[in-house]
């Protein structure tokens, strides 16, 4: 009848537990259509499963990886603004100059809606040939009405020409473009909110967002930003405490935030905020390492307090041009001391959690057929390994590709 593909001989991990891999030895995985339908040792495979059976020899599954945090849609390149940093000059000092973020809107106003599409396709090529299944794409190198819509129809459109789930942030709160320099409040009034609505009615925007920082908006101007996406009844996750500390992430947590997101300078009280919320801690080391921060985020304390804690590639032109999650993981290792099994979770179910959604992240009936199959037999391997690739296929919505 052919009604379920069934996958057998393969090493799951399913994580399904909290703190390990949920791993099953044997295992096999029955899909239908776009969702799994079982999942188990092989020997306890139900009979009434019909459908071709293909054999994976060992290799291990894993839920399809989540990319939750990418502003992944943009022009131009700021190769010589790394030239700039590695001669002594410092990101806030190139922001402040009128570079960083805003020289990325200057190339991206300029781009045409196919150019923005086209120069970012062979990124996104990069993380789904690493077993990505679903990809965050912000917007916020437009900072004008038009550009900030064509940013987030582009990452729509990245969704129907590649086999992905896109999910979209509205990022208007970015940066504050040089027509309205020294003056926040009124490019909120003028052009943040109403651009946010504007998008809302278009069906582009998933979650809103906003960087709170010294060089960017303060506390009470992303608080006016929530409030708007509140009423939109759209959820919000923040850039927070990246290069000092506002108090961003204690407020995003006061709006419920899905997550908060860098943290190298988040403190206690921040801490216990996500905690309450149930905020996740999206980490990003690409941006660490890129700036060579050396404040890392206090990992401890959110493990103490059972704040969930996700991992990104931030991939952006300026902080972290990175366009490899594995290498995310490997980082968030090594840098930031995750445990392998810390830093799958953080890409597979915080991750999903990151992104409100409940039906990715996991290999569990029910759940989308998005799966990662590697060459690989243990997962540690995963973040154990640098610049390698051991992906042998990916499944999305049940089909392989
Ligand atoms: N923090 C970051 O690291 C990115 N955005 C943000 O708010 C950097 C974006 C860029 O430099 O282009
Ligand atoms: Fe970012």
């Amino acid at each position: 009848m052919g009604h379920h593909k069934i996958l057998t001989g393969a090493r799951l991990a399913t994580m399904v537990t909290g703190d390990d891999y949920g791993l099953i030895e044997n295992g096999a995985l029955v899909l239908s259509g776009d969702r799994i339908a079982w999942v188990g040792p092989a020997p306890e495979l139900p009979a009434h499963f019909d459908g071709p059976v293909r054999d994976l020899a060992g290799r291990l599954v894993t839920p399809g990886l989540i990319d939750a945090h990418t502003h992944i849609v943009f022009a131009g390149d700021r190769a010589r603004e790394f030239e700039m940093r590695l001669g002594g000059a410092s990101y806030a000092e190139i922001a402040r100059a009128g570079g960083g973020i805003l020289s990325t809107v200057t190339a991206t106003r300029a781009a045409t809606p196919d150019a923005l599409v086209a120069q970012a396709l062979p990124r996104v090529d990069a993380l789904l040939a690493e077993g990505i299944t679903t990809l965050e794409i912000k917007s916020g190198y437009g900072l004008e009405a038009a550009t900030e819509l064509d940013m987030l129809r582009a990452a729509r459109r990245i969704g129907a020409e590649r086999p992905v789930r896109i999910r979209t942030t509205y990022l208007g709160a970015h940066a504050i473009p040089p027509e309205y320099a020294g003056r926040a409040d009124a490019y909120l009034d003028e052009i943040c909110l109403p651009t946010l609505r504007a998008a809302r009615a278009e069906g582009l925007v998933d979650a809103v967002d906003g960087f709170c920082e010294s060089i960017a908006f303060s506390p009470d101007q992303i608080a006016r930003v929530f409030e708007t996406a509140a009423a939109l009844n759209l959820p919000v996750k923040l850039h927070a405490e990246q290069l000092s500390n506002l108090g961003g992430a204690a407020l995003a947590a006061g709006f419920g935030a899905l997550s908060a997101d860098h943290l190298e300078y988040l403190d206690a009280p921040g801490v216990l905020a996500m905690a309450r919320a149930g905020t996740v801690a999206m980490l990003l080391p690409g941006a660490f390492y890129t700036l060579n921060e050396t404040r890392k985020p206090p990992v401890d304390l959110l493990r103490q307090n059972n704040v969930p804690i996700a991992l990104a590639t931030d991939c952006n032109p300026g902080s972290s041009p990175l366009t490899s999650l594995l290498l995310a993981m490997n980082m968030g290792c090594t840098l930031f001391g995750l445990t392998p099994a810390e830093a799958l979770h953080a890409t597979t179910t915080n991750a999903a959690r990151a992104l409100g959604l409940a039906d990715a992240g996991t290999l569990a009936a029910g759940q989308r057929a998005d799966l990662a199959i590697w060459d690989v037999t243990h997962p540690a391997e995963l973040a154990y390994r640098i610049g390698f690739n051991p992906l042998h296929q990916r499944i999305f919505a049940g089909h392989p590709c």
